[in-house]
């Protein structure tokens, strides 16, 4: 081990040890179900807390809860001015709290302590200040009318944003934190309750952060969480018929399940959905940015990031150059556990999720792909995957169709700019994808046919708090963040007026 491996805090080892309940109401309740869901440190594979297995029944008294905390007012009805405030207050003490919460991530996650405290804390604080200020932004239209009768009469009409009701938020395991914060800002800001459940991989993160909202003065009712699987615990929440809203981001088959069951009630959702998120990269590229910035985008998180770059299709000229300076770069990378900050590459979050990326190279291989491996990860028992690349793999191969989810970047050499963009359209997924040049005119002209929800001209992966973010075709649907984020979690109501 490196000695530059941070040493978990007191305050952090305390957590660990805690008999973890559920979070409804404003404090802690025992779960009614006798389960139990063991969280493992990835870096080492041992088991580092114990939280609850909640069953219906527990799913229901949480959902009650949001229910009767969002018809009583105590949040709904409460001046914009002093949700806003309370959001903010909020973002303070996750502030206050960074290491912390960074550390509680990397344990459970497996991901580097630097990415933690940069982005899965440091950026989520933009994020729920930037929600924040949108609490006391909300408005509608005033509307003039044509009704002509009685004759006489005249009408004014104006909209009028209200909160949508109980959201349920669904959370993976690839940024608990983060994408937790997501759902639960824009609910709360929009004078939602939220009941969110956690992956049953990482759920730790937002277990806290609920203690940390009732510190900030969000009151109780307003924001529970569940902790559980996602076959009872998810499907009973999102199921729900006092829920009036889903917030869900994970994978495409679960999504596409939810958003069925959804249309019973004809509940309002928002999805997320996976990518398999293309790069192309024209012949006038500047290489040394393509290259700094594919690996950022490739490998960050061990590329357990869905906005990720998994497929280059990069323009023949510069092929050979740009194939070198990759597989250069993959070699550097040094891997090994996410406390020691000097690591790029660390585990990835669960066992199962190792086996299943490894799966997708095995199955690469016996096709005959070109891989290139990266360093090992430390010999025991963690859940590591070397940075590969396959160069030139065949179209049809899963590991080029299915989202990876890992270290592992597909590198092809094509003819001219057309095939590229057929090769890159050619998926189920558009989530993002990237264009590398320094022509202006092809940049604009390209954009445009480019099947994503998000195109970077120059960088990948990069998102902010005020650029609307979310899939084409089965990426998923609905957008997140940007001004009119809210809207997702709101009601348009018309009201007319005669005069
Ligand atoms: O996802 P699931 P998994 C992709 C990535 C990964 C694959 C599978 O490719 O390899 O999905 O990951 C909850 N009703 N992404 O199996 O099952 C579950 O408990 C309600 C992309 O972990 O979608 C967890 O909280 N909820 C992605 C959450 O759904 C249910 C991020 C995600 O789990 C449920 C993660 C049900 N029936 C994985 N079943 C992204 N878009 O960023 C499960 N869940």
């Amino acid at each position: 081990m490196s000695s530059q491996i941070v040493r978990p805090l007191d305050s952090v080892s305390a957590f660990l040890k805690r008999q973890h309940g559920l979070y409804i109401d404003g404090g802690w309740v025992a779960a009614r179900g006798q389960g139990t869901l063991p969280v493992f440190n990835p870096a080492t594979g041992e088991q580092i807390a114990t939280t609850a297995d909640a069953d219906e029944a527990d799913v229901d008294q949480a959902v009650q809860s949001a229910h009767q905390a969002f018809i009583s007012g105590v949040w709904s009805r409460r001046l914009p001015a002093e949700r806003e405030r309370i959001l903010l207050r909020y973002a303070d003490l996750l502030e206050q709290h960074t290491e912390e919460l960074a550390q509680l991530e990397t344990l459970e996650q497996g991901k580097s302590i630097a990415i933690a405290r940069a982005f899965e804390v440091g950026s989520t604080l933009n994020w729920m200040r930037y929600t924040a200020g949108l609490a006391t932004k909300v408005s509608g239209r005033t509307l003039d009318l044509s009704i002509p009768m009685p004759e006489g009469a005249r009408y004014t009409a104006f909209t009028r944003k209200e909160p949508v009701g109980v959201v349920a938020g669904i959370v993976p395991w690839n940024f608990p934190l983060m994408i937790g914060m997501w759902k639960v800002m824009p609910a709360l800001a929009a004078g939602c309750s939220i009941v969110i459940k956690p992956s049953e991989i990482t759920p730790l993160t937002l277990l806290r952060m609920a203690e940390l909202a009732t510190e900030a003065g969000v009151p109780p009712g307003v924001f529970n969480v569940v902790t559980g699987s996602g076959g009872v615990c998810g499907r009973v929440l999102t199921s729900h018929p006092l829920v009036s809203k889903i917030s869900f981001t994970g994978s495409t088959a679960t999504g596409k399940g939810i958003a069925r069951s959804a249309v019973d009630s004809l509940k309002r959702i928002t999805l997320e959905l996976g990518g398999k998120n293309p790069a192309i990269v024209l012949k006038d590229a500047d290489i040394q940015q393509v290259v700094e910035g594919l690996m950022m985008g490739s490998f960050l998180n061990q590329g357990q990031v869905c906005a990720a770059s998994s497929r280059l299709y990069v323009e023949a000229p510069i092929f050979d150059q740009v194939a070198a300076a990759f597989e250069g770069a993959v070699k550097g990378l040094t891997v090994g556990p996410g406390l020691d900050p000097s690591f790029q590459i660390n585990p990835l979050a669960s066992q199962a999720h190792q086996a299943k990326v490894l799966g997708y190279l095995e199955d690469a291989r016996r096709q005959d792909a070109e891989l290139i491996r990266g360093a090992q990860g430390p010999n025991g028992n963690g859940f590591y995957v070397s940075p590969t690349l396959v160069l030139n793999p065949d179209n049809h191969l899963t590991l080029t169709r299915e989202e990876v989810f890992g270290p592992v970047l597909c590198l092809s050499r094509v003819d001219d700019v057309e095939q590229a963009l057929a090769l890159a359209n050619d998926s189920d997924y558009g989530l993002t994808a990237s264009l590398w040049t320094r022509d202006l005119n092809a940049a604009m002209n390209l954009t445009p046919r480019i099947e994503a929800g998000t195109v970077w001209v120059n960088s990948h992966t990069l998102i902010d708090a005020n650029m609307p973010f979310g899939g084409f075709k089965q990426s998923g649907t609905g957008r997140d963040f940007g001004a009119d984020w809210l809207d997702a979690y709101t009601e348009t109501k018309s009201v007319c007026i005669r005069h």
